[in-house]
């Protein structure tokens, strides 16, 4: 076995984080385990070659065999989401983006994205990105009953007359009209674009809606709900095919990493597979069953539960910040973010809000019936945050149930 237990302080601090994989609950609702294949491909020889170019166009010479792994790994992204055009190199879901407006939008262009509060993203034109300043993001909100305020999209649309439409967000637990978007966007003469990071897995498995087919451009990453590598994807309608893909090489980016490409493709396959579909059903049914259990123990959640697999919850009904009960809950062996809320008078380091999902823990093995039990400890763990032996009992816990699902067992670094 292929091994670097003789760098003791990187093999015993990988050691640490598997045995902190494995023993707790892991709730961001970002995070997700890997198969085993996509682990090794991703410790494989493709991390050695240079591939400039794309398959059959190369800048380097020996990419015989990264072509036929990088055309395997577009032709599964093109099925499992009815794309016609894939660029599998963006090196994630940010560089994504950003190579999408420079190839779409020129400087000062207008974009209508949703503020990053009410569930967008920082990609998405929050003024401290680079983007911000390149173009003119404005952005919309959320309505008071917490979903998409379609009326404001479009009144912004008719009065600023934006160059793209951007929806697809990262704390925000609604079904999108994706349809919707594209009437207004046509209306206005604006591009579309979908940042479906979050939920492409969802999507793939058939459990959301899908922009692909009415989209200009879509893009995501692959570590989330899909169950990949990190790392990137755009797709688009083959119109813009060629000015994405020369925004991501040579624009943005130099040598694509084809180890994490051959790890894209393994996870495509994986995708392809029926177990997906039941496996992003359970994600959903377990989010829908811990937003009920936590609602029943009187906790707030934005956007009034969920249709996906995250949930926004804000916490300050319950006495804490987002940040004393993030804390609280890693204590108990429950990860999850503090996160901003909807018109949160708090700041981002220490926001009103939590956030937390079920990808990870529905890979691990759980079913609905452990939702309760995961309700009663976040419950529990919030209301005696300040108790360190009630959060390490919570821990024991956690510890004693995930132990039924092992996770990489093999696994060894030290
Ligand atoms: N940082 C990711 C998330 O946690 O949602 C999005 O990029």
């Amino acid at each position: 076995m292929m091994t670097f237990s003789h760098d003791t302080e990187i093999a015993q601090a990988m050691q640490n984080e598997l045995e902190r994989q494995r023993h707790g609950l892991e709730m961001i609702p970002s995070e997700n385990f890997v198969s085993e294949a996509v682990l090794a491909a991703l410790g494989s020889v493709a991390t050695n070659k240079y591939a400039e170019g794309l398959p059959g166009k190369r800048y380097y010479g020996g990419c015989l065999h990264i072509d036929v792994i990088e055309s395997i790994a577009i032709e599964r992204a093109k099925k499992l989401f009815g794309a016609e055009h894939v660029n599998v190199q963006p090196h994630s879901g940010a560089p994504a983006n950003n190579a999408v407006y420079a190839a779409l939008l020129q400087s000062g262009d207008t974009v209508l994205g949703m503020d990053l509060s009410h569930g967008g993203h920082l990609t998405h034109g929050h003024p401290v990105t680079d983007a911000a300043k390149r173009y003119n993001f404005l952005r919309y909100k959320t309505t008071a009953d917490g979903t998409i305020d379609y009326e404001e999209i479009e009144s912004l649309a008719r009065e600023h007359k934006p160059k793209m439409i951007l929806v697809g967000y990262s704390a925000y637990t609604r079904e999108i009209d994706y349809a919707r978007i594209a009437t207004i966007a046509a209306e206005v003469g604006a591009l579309t674009m979908a940042d479906i990071a979050h939920i492409a897995g969802l999507i793939a498995a058939g459990e959301m809606n899908n922009p692909v087919p009415l989209f200009d451009v879509v893009t995501t990453t692959t570590h989330k709900t899909l169950r990949g590598p990190r790392g990137g994807m755009i797709m688009c309608k083959e119109i813009h095919a060629k000015a994405i893909n020369k925004s991501v090489f040579p624009g943005m980016q130099g040598g694509p990493h084809e180890n994490t490409i051959a790890a894209k493709a393994i996870a495509f396959g994986e995708a392809l597979q029926p177990e997906f579909k039941e496996y992003a059903k359970r994600i959903r049914a377990n989010a829908k069953t811990l937003a009920d259990e936590l609602t029943k123990r009187e906790f707030t959640l934005l956007f009034g539960g969920t249709d996906n697999h995250l949930l926004l919850i804000d916490v300050s009904t319950k006495g804490v910040t987002g940040a004393q009960a993030e804390v609280a809950l890693d204590a108990a062996g429950i990860t999850v973010n503090k996160n901003m809320i909807p018109n949160d008078p708090r700041g981002p380091m220490d926001p009103s809000g939590i956030r937390m999902g079920t990808p990870a823990i529905t890979t691990r093995g759980l079913n609905v019936e452990h939702m309760p039990l995961v309700a009663e400890w976040i419950d529990r763990a919030i209301q005696h945050h300040t108790d360190p032996a009630m959060l390490r009992s919570i821990a024991d816990d956690v510890r004693k149930l995930v132990s039924e699902f092992p996770l990489y067992p093999d696994l060894k670094y030290v």
